[in-house]
């Protein structure tokens, strides 16, 4: 049995997908997300997982499940910072301040929560690696893509400092940067509305979760001595727009 692999988000998507790629691996498996229900069938399919129900905006939740970890979960060697959300397409005029809050709130302070909670057991173990779970939204502006892109780009500039903050610990740090993928994303930001969310996928091959879950089973596989600092993962669908030009 390998260490422990400590994943945000694990009731759906990347996190789920992930969460058991790495019990397949052999990883003693971490489950973090706020619906139990989800969490606890997880378990029971995967064994050897320990959960946590709870909102990773909840910073004493946070440390404290943590803390409290059992014995044999506490050797964490992975942490997949995954749980994230985005609100709404809205331009920045029209959009909710609230929603901008909880993608805040969820995607910059509680991948900052959870990292700084667990780092200290890897700075112990001299031994260690982040994944934090970026997006093409944080290096490629969309329209309506305003604060979700931004707490993304925190995402890649914070993976990056934080390489410079480990030095010499034997840390491996990577921002995986995302695109187009189907998973419950889409029904979260357009707020459960089904035909909004598929629309988005309609006509098109886009990744899966178990994609996104291979290359994060990919960084892990490298050697110790290889870090990658971003690793951008699109399907071959997807491409950019180029720049827009007003005219009159
Ligand atoms: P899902 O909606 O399928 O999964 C999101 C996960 O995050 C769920 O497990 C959810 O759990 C968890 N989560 C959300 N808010 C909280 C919270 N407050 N506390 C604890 N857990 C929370 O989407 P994805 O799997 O696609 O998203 C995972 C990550 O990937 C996100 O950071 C997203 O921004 C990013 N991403 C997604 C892309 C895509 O196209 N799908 C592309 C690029 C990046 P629960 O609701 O049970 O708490
Ligand atoms: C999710 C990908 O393009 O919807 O981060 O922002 S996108």
């Amino acid at each position: 049995m390998k260490n422990s692999a400590f994943i945000t988000g694990a009731t759906s998507g990347f996190g789920r997908a992930i969460a058991k790629k790495l019990s397949l691996e052999g990883y003693k498996i971490i489950a973090l997300g706020r619906r139990e229900d989800r969490l606890k069938s997880l378990a029971d399919e995967l064994g050897n997982t320990h959960i946590i129900a709870c909102d990773i905006r909840d910073k004493d939740a946070v440390f404290n499940a943590v803390k409290n970890l059992p014995e044999n979960f506490k050797d964490i060697e992975i942490l997949v910072n995954n749980a994230g959300l985005a609100l709404g397409v809205d331009g920045f005029n029209e959009a909710s301040l609230d929603d901008f809050e909880v993608m805040i709130d969820t995607n910059i302070k509680g991948l900052i929560y959870a990292t700084k909670a667990i780092l200290p057991i890897m700075k112990e173990r001299k031994s260690g690696y982040i994944l934090n779970i970026g997006s093409v939204a944080g290096s490629w502006p969309y329209a309506g893509g305003n604060v979700y892109g931004g707490t993304k780009a925190f995402v890649k500039q914070l993976s990056f400092n934080l390489r410079n903050d480990v030095r010499g610990l034997n840390i491996r740090v990577t921002d995986i940067e995302p695109g187009l993928c189907k998973t419950e994303f889409s029904e979260v930001r357009f707020k459960g509305d089904k035909a909004k969310a598929d629309a988005v996928y309609e006509g098109t091959k886009y990744l899966s979760a178990d994609d996104i879950a291979q290359v994060v089973l990919n960084c892990i596989s490298l050697p110790k001595h290889v870090n990658i600092n971003r690793l951008e993962v699109m399907p071959v669908t997807q491409s950019w727009g180029g720049l827009y030009v007003l005219k009159d």
